[in-house]
């Protein structure tokens, strides 16, 4: 490994001799002096060269001077350097308060000259160039924080003594809805990618975990083209068992979340104040509780009628909801509860004294919906009658009816996108923004 320092870092050293590496950004390449921006991924400094451009014959040194004079004048935009020189710093130096006076480059890799995009590229043009896209600081910070944020849940969930599962993306049947399905060639039959892992994070409670997640890949062949919506994404799973309710997931839920941004804000609160310009708060608990009908009625008081009076609640919905709870309660988070079963998956449980409604819930954060919960149902006669209700062929899911035949602690838990959290959180437009390589209807490469 060489001496390579990260520029972010240049401005806590004294002055004296550093090494620095990354992209070229600009050259201005002047008659005596040369400047050039140079950017990694924590930031940019300007590195420094006095001009050579004639071989002095009494100076040994200037035949090199004068080729590293040239090199610079002709780097592209983009190209990989490696500087060695003298860092000074100056507050007279607009970018950052100093520069590096240029003793040695080495150019590592040459650009082709033009870089394919540029700051005010179109995000579509931006994701065919994703690797030239992410060496922007702040795309380099998301990444970060997803790191932390991801960490920060593991060590929850292994501090608390759960198992971690990997469960198997090809399945044989689906789990969410069939219209959400891709079907994919598997020798002699079909197989689907998974839409969720959970039946087989529900099968670790008749095997006796106790308690498990997953962080791992989940498909949808969904063919909108939302902010929010992706063919495959990122999906953090939790489930428990020997729950009374889903308020039971609703806690565990709520205390992953302030795990997971405690560790952000301690991390990288800074950072992302100076490079998003906003304050992440750790939220408080508990999260404000709403049931479902009740938040629509809160919704329509404020002028807003979400349409199809039995269905989920809309974007809009979810946007009005959030609005009420931040002015209410000075929170970013609610849990609307108590969906109607004719919009919840067949698995969930019903509530005891309306059967109409399921105990369930979904996490609203800054207005979108992030994560799906509920107590599952353990009854195995109850769980055929409602899969029948949803039009489901018993016999298809043997294998999962069979969880529930040889004994099974009632549990329950959730789903949640890592992407919209992170949108979420940052205050970003598209979960594209903030996804590592994203896949669409239309994007499959790079
Ligand atoms: P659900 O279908 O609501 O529930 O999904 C859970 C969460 O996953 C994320 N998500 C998506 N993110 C990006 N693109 C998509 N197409 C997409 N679809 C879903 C959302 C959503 O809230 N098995 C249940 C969870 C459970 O009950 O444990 C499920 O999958 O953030």
């Amino acid at each position: 490994m060489n001496e390579r320092v990260l520029i972010k870092d240049l401005s806590a050293l004294p002055e004296g001799t550093v090494t620095v590496s990354g992209w070229v950004d600009t050259v201005r390449d002047q008659k005596k002096v040369q400047f050039v921006v140079l950017r990694d991924e924590s930031g940019a400094v300007q590195i420094v060269n006095p001009a050579t451009r004639e071989i002095a014959e009494d100076d040994a040194s200037s035949a090199e001077r004068v080729a590293t004079t040239e090199a610079i004048s002709g780097l592209s935009q983009g190209s990989f350097i490696t500087v060695t020189g003298t860092l000074k710093h100056d507050e007279r130096v607009k970018l950052g308060g100093l520069e590096v006076k240029l003793a040695t480059m080495d150019v590592v890799s040459h650009a082709i000259p033009e870089t394919p995009i540029a700051a005010d590229s179109s995000l579509d043009k931006r994701m065919d160039w994703r690797f030239i896209d992410l060496r922007q600081p702040k795309q380099n910070l998301v990444f970060r924080i997803q790191t932390t944020f991801e960490h920060a849940l593991r060590q929850y969930w292994i501090d608390n003594d759960f198992i971690e599962i990997h469960t198997p993306k090809l399945m044989a049947s689906a789990s969410e809805s069939r219209a959400e399905l891709f079907e994919v060639e598997y020798f002699d039959t079909k197989a689907y990618l998974a839409q969720s892992p959970q039946f087989f994070k529900q099968m670790a409670q008749p095997a006796g975990f106790g308690k498990v997640f997953e962080v791992g890949p989940a498909f949808r062949a969904d063919p909108s083209f939302t902010s929010r919506h992706a063919t495959e994404f990122t999906s953090i799973d939790s489930e428990i068992s020997w729950i009374d309710s889903h308020e039971d997931v609703m806690q565990l839920h709520e205390d992953l979340i302030v795990a997971g941004f405690t560790a952000v804000v301690e991390k990288h609160g800074d950072a992302i104040r100076e490079l998003f310009g906003l304050e992440v708060t750790v939220p408080s608990t508990p999260f404000p509780r709403i049931p479902l009908a009740e938040a629509k009625r809160i919704v329509a008081e404020r002028g807003y009628e979400v349409p199809r009076a039995d269905d989920d609640m809309d974007p809009e919905g979810e946007r009005q909801i959030a609005a009420y709870v931040k002015e209410e309660f000075g929170h970013e988070f609610v849990f609307l509860t108590d969906y109607a079963s004719s919009i919840r998956p067949f698995y969930h449980m019903r509530n005891d004294e309306d059967g109409s409604l399921t105990k369930s819930y979904d996490l609203i954060f800054n207005g979108v919906e992030i994560s799906t919960g509920a107590q599952r149902e353990h009854r195995v006669d109850v769980l055929i009658e409602q899969a029948k209700e949803k039009g489901l062929e018993p016999e298809e899911l043997e294998f999962y009816l069979d969880f529930f035949r040889y004994g099974v602690p009632p549990h329950g838990g959730f789903g949640m996108g890592l992407a919209r959290v992170l949108m979420l959180m940052l205050h970003e437009t598209s979960i594209r923004e903030v996804t590592y390589l994203f896949r669409g209807p239309t994007r499959l490469a790079p």
